[in-house]
């Protein structure tokens, strides 16, 4: 999977957004998924109106917003259009199908409305899958989600059968568009590998997140990789992407070798 080139990948998934991910990566020569975990509607605008042209995936979690609007989404997928980027949001669904059917779509974000692609954890088992799907009757665009199969913080509980399982759910649905995994642990080239923990330096913060360099995560698999305060927190933003979006794309083609 890993020395496979990302244009060819995008012809062997069945999941849309997938194949848009790998085309989109390919177009760009950027593998950067940018999070956007910022409390106020104007300044994540801003970050997206920055980055946009070098980023393939804005990853939001709405819920930390503090004057979240239907407006803000308008003016959010506006700027997805016009830099052509994908909109994920980072829910991290674990609840029943039920549950997560009602979360999906209802309430004050109505994330299935907008958001490209999700993320969902695999602990509730499979028929969160069909709970999500439930949601999408009325939607005419394309959607995808990332199974959780491994955490990047400190003592994470995901390793094991666990981490099997959890690929077992990927493999189950076309609606998936992709694994969140710190390693190289499937080979079905059609699924995208997302990484999250990545900065300059192998380092961690006081919370638990442990972080890898762009060149090593890349070498462990990831196809997207997962930039929030390494870009958040610098002085100047624009830089830091572009640094990060080099950083990885170097490592990708070294990858191909
Ligand atoms: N994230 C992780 N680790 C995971 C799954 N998701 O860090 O295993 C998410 C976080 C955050 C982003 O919720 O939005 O990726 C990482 O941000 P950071 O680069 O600022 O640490």
């Amino acid at each position: 999977r890993v020395k496979i080139p990302f244009h060819i990948r995008a012809t062997k998934t069945k999941n849309e957004i997938a194949s848009k991910i790998f085309n989109l990566m390919e177009a760009k020569q950027s593998t950067l998924c940018l999070a956007a975990d910022l409390t106020k509607a104007d300044s994540i605008l801003e970050l997206a109106d920055l980055t946009g042209p070098h980023i393939i995936v804005l990853k939001t979690h709405v819920d930390i917003i503090e004057d979240f609007n239907d407006d803000f989404i308008i003016r959010l997928k506006d700027l997805a259009k016009k830099h052509n980027f994908l909109l994920m949001e980072d829910r991290k669904f674990a609840d029943i199908g039920n549950t997560v059917s009602l979360q999906y779509e209802k309430g004050i974000y109505k994330i299935a409305k907008w958001a490209d692609v999700v993320t969902v954890h695999a602990v509730a088992g499979e028929s969160i899958v069909d709970g999500l799907k439930n949601s999408l009757k009325n939607i005419n665009e394309p959607r995808g989600i990332f199974i959780l199969a491994q955490m990047s913080s400190k003592g994470a509980l995901t390793n094991g059968d666990y981490v099997q399982n959890a690929l077992l759910i990927a493999q189950s649905s076309n609606m998936v568009t992709g694994i969140v995994c710190q390693s190289n642990i499937f080979t079905n080239p059609g699924l995208v590998q997302l990484t999250p923990g990545v900065k300059l330096a192998k380092s961690s913060d006081d919370l638990g997140q442990r972080y890898n360099t762009p060149q090593s995560v890349v070498n462990s698999g990831a196809d997207l990789a997962v930039v929030g305060r390494g870009i958040t927190e610098a002085d100047d933003k624009l830089t830091a992407t572009l640094k990060y979006k080099k950083e990885l794309w170097a490592a990708y083609e070294e990858r191909l070798k």
